[in-house]
């Protein structure tokens, strides 16, 4: 089944369809995929995106560049139902849509989840990869599109517990299932680029985060409390270890290495960091701090939220995607972290408007 939509970026829209580079994007509905679909719509891409069934709508985070299929000449974002457990429908997307480049996004991205549904995460992350890898390959095989190119979405929770800074050098000591996966899924692209000279390519990419954040994920779980508190709809905040330390950079920066790393003309490896870190603690100052508030007066500790094992400190080195890609963040740390405050707090005045009109529960959280 596919539903088809459209969106239209400002620019980009001077290219005429038949010259128009085609991406399939996996993960279109998550952080990322937002934002790569917003960066390739601007350069006149057509994009299209894999979505996969959920009994509530998953597309808010690209609901702003969709447009009604029906505008058909518009149409430059489409979506389609799919699954990276689901070989078939990867090969007949792939079939149909004949796109120059493959962004791989789509994965259980939780670190903690991972723990609780590991066989799951495995299949999706680990053996997703694979299929969408062997989908690729076939359908060079059938149609001889060899130029086709395959992004697959590595992590730095490859690194685990081998201490920074980290590089493309630096050995995998995976401490969750969840990156356990991605390193399958690392060696899996590698294997395929070398045994079937596809053009794949891993992007090692440290912690990015954004207001588009999902909101289980430590940053964001903590600017929107911080937004919360500040506006009275929430007084306190549970989390778990507070002295893990990430290289923390913004989404919005990181999807221009994917699309960076396609452009070569050779495929490789790269890692995408700021090459600074700081703590989850260091983040709650600044976070805090920015509208005014003090932490330890709302933060509670809860052992729920450590997990069996952790990953304490990632710091990347990126000089090669420095140098080959001409890459560089643009936002720092503290611009982030202000940022996702800023949005959080007029978030939550939003939602303090259905709060006082009586359409939703206040007490949600404690
Ligand atoms: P998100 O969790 O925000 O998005 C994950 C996407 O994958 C969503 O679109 C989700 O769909 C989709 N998805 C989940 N399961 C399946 C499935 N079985 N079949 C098809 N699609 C599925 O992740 P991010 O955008 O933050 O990350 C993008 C990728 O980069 C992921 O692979 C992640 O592991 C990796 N990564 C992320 C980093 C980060 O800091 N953000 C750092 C390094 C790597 P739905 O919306 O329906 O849930
Ligand atoms: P991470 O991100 O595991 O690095 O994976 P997350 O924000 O979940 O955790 C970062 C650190 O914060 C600590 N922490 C908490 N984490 C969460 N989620 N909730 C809490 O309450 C909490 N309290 C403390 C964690 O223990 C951890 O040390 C992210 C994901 O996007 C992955 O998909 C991606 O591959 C990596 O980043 C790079």
């Amino acid at each position: 089944m596919s539903s088809t939509g459209s969106g239209s970026a400002p620019n980009g829209e001077a290219t005429p369809p038949s010259q128009r580079k085609v991406a399939l994007i996996t993960g279109i509905t998550g952080q990322d995929g937002s934002y790569l679909t917003e960066f390739l719509m601007e350069k006149g891409y057509e994009v299209h995106g894999l979505i996969r069934r959920s009994s509530n709508f998953n597309t808010q985070r690209i609901e702003h560049i969709y447009v009604d299929p029906h505008n058909a000449h518009k149409a430059r974002m489409k979506l389609h139902y799919a699954d990276l457990s689901d070989a078939s429908s990867l090969r007949r997307w792939l079939d149909t849509i004949l796109p120059d480049e493959v962004y791989n996004l789509a994965a259980q991205s939780h670190v903690a989840v991972s723990f609780e549904i590991p066989d799951y995460t495995a299949d999706v992350v680990a053996t997703g990869a694979l299929r969408l890898l062997e989908a690729v390959r076939s359908h060079i095989s059938a149609t001889g599109r060899s130029h086709i190119r395959y992004y697959q979405a590595g992590s730095s929770e490859m690194f685990g517990s081998t201490p920074p800074p980290q590089d493309e050098t630096t050995p995998f000591h995976p401490r969750s299932p969840y990156a356990a996966s991605k390193c399958a899924a690392h060696w899996y692209t590698v294997n395929y680029r070398e045994a079937y000279g596809i053009f794949a390519c891993n992007g090692i990419l440290f912690n990015h985060e954004s207001p588009r954040r999902g909101e289980n994920f430590v940053t964001r779980k903590i600017t929107r409390a911080v937004g919360r508190i500040k506006i009275g709809l929430q007084r306190k905040l549970f989390l778990g270890n507070l002295q893990a330390s990430r290289d923390w950079g913004f989404a919005g920066d990181y999807v221009e290495a994917m699309w960076l790393m396609l452009q070569q003309e050779k495929p490789d490896d790269y890692v995408v960091a700021t090459e600074e870190s700081h703590t989850v603690e260091e983040f709650l100052e600044v976070a805090f701090g920015h509208v005014g508030l003090n932490w330890r007066d709302h933060v509670a500790i809860d052992k729920r939220y450590f997990r069996p094992t952790e990953v304490d400190n990632l710091k990347g080195d990126a000089t090669k995607a420095k140098k080959v890609l001409g890459w560089k963040p643009r936002v720092g740390f503290e611009q982030l972290v202000k940022m996702m405050v800023d949005q959080d707090v007029e978030l939550a005045k939003k939602e303090k408007v259905l709060v006082d009109a009586g359409y939703i529960d206040a007490q949600q959280q404690p």
